[in-house]
């Protein structure tokens, strides 16, 4: 942001922190799986300041990004830039979960010895200062480092925190978590391309809404961005998609976590589909719904009409007692299926979110629902997750509070570790029991089923294999939860987790060659069967439209029939589905979503 007033510069840098692996090594990829939209709405505001020069018009703003999970941070560039800008600087990271507040502790580290502002924001900070009675220890360690803590929204507070940061005055902390923030006319979000191009979808992220109407045990979000959803208008949304369009990119992630719950979200589809139509502007995109969204009249219509290409439902659970221990209410299992079919009809993709740890969970009935979801759901993707106690949720405030055992190392609440006991398994069940969910949902045989079902009546197959084999890679060859994911691992043997010894390179780097040959040669040779498989339903089998929805010779529910309050819809209502709409021929993949 150029401005010829100015005879000094004050630095913004943006980071968006990853999470250490098993052995304290940063998790990066060639190409994360999407960008941060934290970072894009961090951007945003930044530049925004940036253009009205909320500094002085003697100080030029200058803003730099980084996405750590798919670059190595250049701490020392920073670091100099910083010092030679002659105003100053702050380095903010942005959208800190619990999984990331050690490694964003970490950055912060030769930050605050080289005497740089440092400032931590995102779900962590924000989570533990909304739900915990008092300050948790990692937050104060944090604190007495120096790093600002920030708790809440930035839109319309971002100024401020600039101009105390410029002037030497930044507090301990800032806590704006009882004034949520309107959303209508704020700065746009973006990201500058170079950024954009380092993920693996070329797609864009927004939120067109925060906060969510339900009351789930587990959530974090009604309590930190609230119960009440605020929306952004049609304008901002149409701003930002023209925005990333000049760009070149037309696909996007919503991630709002419940779009159908936008109050706006049906004055935004118009607009959307008025962009499609009389601009030409082919956009794809990717939105979260409840389960019982598919009610919503129009929205289902509306979407598909939009250029929506997937869904990510939180199904969490076919179990209904489990389901009301999560104070998960509006999810009917009985309705399940009428649900995923009524997207399966439209062309949508449904991926669904599963939570293996609920209180009735055993290692038998997690099997056992994981066929369920292969036999009697035309579900095409699932991502399975450890129910985790999430600081800023119900679920953790309680375990806390009842002095209940939580791992207190943050770097494992990622959905993939299990960090608390279980009534029913013992730690190392409870563990195994969620990897083998990997295996069997995405066996060869239950991947062949999802194409055939694609084949028969359904969105383009090669379209779901792509996400198919994804999740299966991530998942079951480099072991990491597929939310956490990218493409192609990269491990730098200077960036390792504080305390823990740098390894000699002679010792590193044949390790991390074998860890390489024997992760990726059985994974490509998988991945080739598999599309050897899809190739053989396609041109050998050529399933017939519709017969193959659902294996017909399952009998609908018979685990869930089997308890009272668990009951399935008739077989029938897949066989005789209407005629679907025809699916676009865009077969291009999708990003995928958390
Ligand atoms: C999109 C998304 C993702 C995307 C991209 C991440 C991103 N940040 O964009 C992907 C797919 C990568 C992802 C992955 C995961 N996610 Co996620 N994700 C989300 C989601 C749905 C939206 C994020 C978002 O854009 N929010 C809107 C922004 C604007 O809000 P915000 O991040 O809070 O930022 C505002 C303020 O906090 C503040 N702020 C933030 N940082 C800073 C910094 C400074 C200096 C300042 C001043 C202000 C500031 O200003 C911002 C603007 O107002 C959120 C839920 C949600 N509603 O936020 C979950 C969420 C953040 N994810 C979560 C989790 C747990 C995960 C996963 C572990 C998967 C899982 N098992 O659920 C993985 C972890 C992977 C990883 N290491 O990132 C949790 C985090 C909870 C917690 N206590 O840590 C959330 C809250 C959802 C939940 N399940 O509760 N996720
Ligand atoms: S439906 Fe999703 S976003 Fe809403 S409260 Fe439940 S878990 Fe949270």
């Amino acid at each position: 942001m150029s401005n010829s007033k100015a005879n000094k510069q004050f630095v913004v840098v943006l980071i968006n922190p990853s999470r250490y692996d098993d052995d304290g090594y940063v998790v990066q990829w060639r190409r994360s799986l999407m960008p941060s939209n934290t970072l894009a709405v961090l951007n945003g505001l930044a530049v925004d300041a940036a253009k009205r020069t909320v500094l002085g018009d003697d100080v030029e703003i200058v803003v730099d990004v980084y996405d750590e999970s798919n670059t190595v941070v250049p701490m020392g560039k920073i670091i100099r830039q910083i010092r030679s800008a002659g105003g100053g600087g702050l380095v903010c990271l942005v959208g800190v979960q619990s999984n990331q507040f050690p490694r964003a502790v970490d950055i912060a580290r030769p930050l605050r010895e080289a005497d740089i502002a440092v400032a931590i924001g995102g779900f962590h900070v924000s989570g533990c200062l909304q739900m915990l009675p008092e300050m948790p220890p990692d937050l104060k360690e944090a604190m007495a480092m120096g790093i600002t803590l920030f708790a809440g929204e930035a839109e319309g507070r971002f100024d401020t925190l600039l101009a105390d940061a410029y002037h030497g005055q930044l507090r301990d902390l800032y806590n704006y978590l009882a004034e949520p923030p309107r959303l209508e006319g704020a700065p746009t979000p973006s990201l500058p391309p170079e950024i954009l191009r380092r993920t693996s979808g070329n797609s864009a992220t927004l939120d067109t809404s925060r906060g969510c109407p339900f009351n789930c045990k587990f959530c974090t979000i009604i309590n930190v961005q609230g119960r009440k959803v605020r929306s952004r208008s049609p304008d901002d949304v149409e701003r930002a998609v023209r925005a990333y369009h000049r760009e070149g990119i037309t696909r996007f992630f919503f991630t709002d976590d419940n779009f159908a719950r936008n109050p706006g979200w049906e004055r935004i589809l118009d607009r959307l589909i008025e962009l499609r139509e009389r601009e030409g502007i082919e956009l794809s995109f990717v939105v979260q719904v409840d389960s019982t969204s598919y009610k919503i009249p129009r929205l289902v219509h509306k979407l598909a009409t939009a250029g929506c290409k997937w869904v990510f439902i939180g199904l969490e659970s076919v179990s209904p007692e489990n389901l009301a221990s999560a104070g998960k209410g509006q999810n009917h299992v009985e309705q399940y299926r009428e649900m995923l079919q009524m997207w399966h009809d439209v062309c949508i993709m449904t991926q669904v979110g599963y939570i293996v740890g609920f209180p009735f969970d055993t290692s038998e009935s997690i099997e056992r629902d994981v066929e369920v979801l292969k036999n009697e759901l035309p579900v095409h993707l699932v991502k399975f997750a450890c129910l985790i106690p999430l600081p800023g949720s119900v679920d953790h405030r309680n375990k806390l509070l009842a002095g209940q055992w939580m791992d207190p190392d943050m770097n494992k609440y990622n959905g993939e570790k299990v960090v608390t006991d279980h009534p029913r398994m013992s730690p190392t069940e409870w563990q195994d029991a969620f990897w083998r969910t990997w295996e069997q949902f995405y066996s060869d045989e239950h991947i062949g089923t999802i194409l055939r079902r694609c084949e028969a009546s359904g969105p383009k197959s090669m379209r779901v294999l792509t996400q198919v084999v994804r999740d299966m890679f991530l998942a079951r060859y480099e072991r990491v939860q597929p939310l956490d994911g990218g493409i192609i691992r990269r491990k730098v043997r200077t960036q390792r987790r504080f305390g823990m010894k740098r390894e000699n390179p002679l010792v590193f780097y044949p390790r991390r060659l074998w860890e390489v040959l024997s992760c990726y040669l059985p994974a490509v040779w998988h991945v080739a069967r598999l599309v050897g498989l899809r190739w053989w339903i396609k041109y050998v089998e050529k399933p017939a439209r519709l017969q193959l929805a659902v294996p017909s010779e399952v009998p609908p529910g018979p685990e869930l029939a089997a308890q009272p309050q668990r009951a399935t819809l008739p077989d029938a209502t897949f066989a005789t589905a209407p005629e679907p709409l025809p699916c676009p021929s865009d077969d291009r993949g999708l990003v995928e979503i958390g």
